[in-house]
C-alpha cells in the first residue's frame, strides 16, 4: 500500500467508497491521516463501518479544516451537473482530486506509463506492465483495469507504474505528467459525463499534460480524431511523438501491415513481430494495442526480441476473448466483456465459422450494425431478454435458435459446431449486452461459460497457451 506521508496528522475528505474510496481511506488511515469518509449509498456505508473507516456527513460537516477531498472517479464533479458534496468543497476553495493524485504526489522518484483511449486500454496496460516485468524493470500495474492504485507497492527511481487512466481519471490528476503517455483511439463514449464530444477529447487529451522531451506521446492515429491530435502535438514540438497505425505505414511510428509489426522509429522500417501468430492478441483492434505497447517497451530500452517473446506468452485479460478450450476441434472463445455491438463486432471480425451466442439485457441499437459480420456466423444461440428482438435482426440473413439460457446455449452450439463441417470452427460468446437479467456481472456470465466448457465431454486437445495452437 502506497504511503501517504504528506497528510499525516491532517483531515482528509473521502467521497465514494467502492473500490477507490475504500483503498484510499485506508492508505490514509495506515499514513496517519484523519479521514472523513462517506458515500450516499447505505450499503456501501455499512461496507466501510465493518471496517473501523470513519463515517462523517460531508453534506454537513465543518470544512475549516479541510484542504483537499478525494473523489471516486464515477461521481460527477462538472457534467451532467456537480455532485454536491464536490460543489460545497469547490465553493470554499478546497482541492478535488482522486486516488492517482494521492499516488503520485507520494511516489515521486519513479516513473510513470499511462494508458488511455476509447477502446483497449485495459489490454495494452496489461500487456506492458508483462513486457515491462519480463524485461526486468520492477514494475506495478494498475488504475481504471481494476486494481486501485494506492492498493500498489511504492516504487523508487527504479520503478514504473504502469497505469491505466480513464477520462474520468485525468481530470482529477492535475499534477501527472506521464514519462510514456498512450492515447490509442477515441470514438464516442460517456458525454454525459464530459458535457459532449469536446468535453471527452479534452479529458483524453490531459494524458499528455506538460509532457516535455524526452517525455514521450504514443498515438494511434487510426481515428480522426486521434489523427488531429497526432499532428497538433507534432507541430508543437514539445514532446516526442510516435505514430502507431494497425493499418496503415506511419513513417517514424510503429505500424502493423497484415498481422506484422514493423518498427520505423529510427526511419528504417524493419519487419519485427508476426501478431497473427499471438494467440491471445487477436483481430486488427489488438495490433493497435501491440504497436503501442511495443513502442514504449522499445523506447524504454527493452529489446526487441524480449518484445516479442512477452507477446507470445502474455494471456490476454479474462473474458476478452478469453480462449476457454479446443474440444473435439472445436474452439470455445469467451468474450463476455463484449457488452455491446461495437464490442461484439471485434471478436466477431477474428474468425471465419462462428458459432455465436449472443443476447442478455439488450443496448439501444441492438445488433443492427454487426450486419457486416453476419457472413461469418453459422448459427447464432440466443439468450435472456434481446433473444426475441435479436432473432428479429437475424431473421433469414442468419439461422438462429432462441435457447434461453447460457446452459442450454453452449450444449446447442456445441452440438452444431461438431456436424457443421468447418475447417475450424469457433464457439463463441460475444453477447453484445449487458449481463444483468440472468447474471450479476459479466465476470460472472463468463465464469459460468468457463464452468459450463470444463464440463462438456469429448476429447481435448493440448493447447500451447504460449501460442494459442494446438500442438
Ligand atoms: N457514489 C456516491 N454518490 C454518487 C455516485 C456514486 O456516493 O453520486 C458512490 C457509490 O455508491 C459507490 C462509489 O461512489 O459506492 C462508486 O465509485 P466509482 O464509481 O468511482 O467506483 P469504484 O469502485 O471506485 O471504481 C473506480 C472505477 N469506476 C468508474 O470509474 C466508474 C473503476 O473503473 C476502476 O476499476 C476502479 O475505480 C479502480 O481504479 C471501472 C469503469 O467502469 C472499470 N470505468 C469506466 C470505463 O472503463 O469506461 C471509466
Amino acid at each position: 500500500m502506497i504511503p501517504i506521508f504528506f497528510f499525516e496528522g491532517y483531515q482528509v475528505a473521502v467521497l465514494g467508497l467502492g473500490k477507490t474510496g475504500i483503498t484510499a481511506a485506508e492508505a490514509l488511515m495506515r499514513s496517519g491521516a484523519e479521514v472523513w469518509a462517506w458515500d450516499d449509498n447505505e450499503d456501501a456505508r455499512q461496507r466501510a463501518r465493518e471496517k473501523d473507516i470513519p463515517l462523517v456527513d460531508l453534506y454537513q460537516c465543518n470544512l475549516a479544516e479541510l484542504t483537499t477531498l478525494v473523489l471516486s472517479p464515477g461521481i460527477p464533479h462538472t457534467f451532467p451537473e456537480p455532485h454536491p458534496v464536490v460543489s460545497r468543497f469547490r465553493e470554499a476553495g478546497l482541492e478535488v482530486i482522486c486516488d492517482i493524485e494521492l499516488l503520485v504526489r507520494a511516489m515521486r522518484d519513479a516513473s510513470y506509463i499511462g494508458i488511455t483511449g476509447t477502446n483497449g486500454k485495459s489490454t495494452t496496460t496489461a500487456l506492458l506492465g508483462h513486457i515491462m516485468s519480463l524485461g526486468g524493470r520492477e514494475c506495478e500495474v494498475g488504475g481504471n483495469l481494476g486494481q486501485p492504485v494506492l492498493t500498489l507497492q511504492p516504487l523508487d527511481h527504479t520503478g514504473v507504474y504502469v497505469l491505466e487512466m480513464s477520462s474520468y481519471q485525468l481530470e482529477l490528476a492535475p499534477s501527472v505528467t506521464f514519462d510514456f503517455a498512450v492515447l490509442l483511439n477515441i470514438g464516442e463514449d460517456h458525454l454525459d459525463r464530459h458535457g459532449g464530444m469536446d468535453g471527452y477529447i479534452a479529458a483524453k487529451r490531459r494524458i499528455f499534460h506538460r509532457q516535455t522531451k524526452p517525455r514521450t506521446a504514443v498515438i494511434g492515429i487510426d481515428d480522426p480524431v486521434c489523427r488531429k491530435i497526432w499532428e497538433e502535438l507534432k507541430a508543437a514540438d514539445e514532446q516526442v511523438v510516435i505514430p502507431v497505425s494497425a493499418r496503415e505505414r506511419a513513417h517514424g511510428g510503429i505500424y502493423v501491415i497484415d498481422g506484422w509489426l514493423y518498427d520505423d522509429l529510427e526511419g528504417r522500417e524493419a519487419k519485427m513481430i508476426d501478431l497473427k501468430a499471438v494467440a491471445h492478441l487477436p483481430g486488427q483492434h489488438n495490433w493497435q494495442n501491440a504497436a503501442a505497447a511495443y513502442a514504449v517497451a522499445r523506447s524504454a530500452g527493452i529489446p526487441a526480441p524480449t518484445i516479442g517473446a512477452c507477446m507470445l506468452s502474455f494471456q490476454g485479460l479474462p473474458h476478452r476473448q478469453e480462449i476457454a478450450g479446443l474440444i473435439d476441434g472445436v474452439r470455445y472463445v469467451n468474450d463476455s466483456k463484449a457488452t455491446n455491438a461495437e464490442a461484439a463486432s471485434k471478436a466477431l471480425g477474428c474468425y471465419d465459422d462462428i458459432y455465436w451466442i449472443a443476447g442478455g439485457q439488450a443496448k439501444s441499437g441492438g445488433i443492427t450494425s454487426l450486419g457486416p459480420w453476419f457472413p461469418r456466423i453459422r448459427k447464432a444461440f440466443l439468450i435472456g431478454e434481446a433473444a426475441e428482438s435479436f432473432a428479429a435482426t437475424l431473421g433469414d440473413l442468419v439461422p438462429h435458435e432462441i435457447c434461453g439460457t447460457l446452459d442450454v446455449a453452449v450444449a446447442k452450439a456445441r452440438e452444431a459446431a461438431l456436424v457443421g463441417g468447418a475447417a475450424k470452427p469457433v464457439v463463441l460468446l460475444s453477447p453484445a449486452c449487458a449481463s444483468w437479467d440472468q447474471f450479476r456481472n459479466f465476470e460472472h456470465r463468463g465464469d459460468t461459460f468457463l464452468d459450463l466448457v470444463d464440463e462438456l465431454p469429448g476429447e481435448r486437445e493440448e493447447f500451447d497457451s504460449h501460442t494459442g495452437m494446438m500442438q
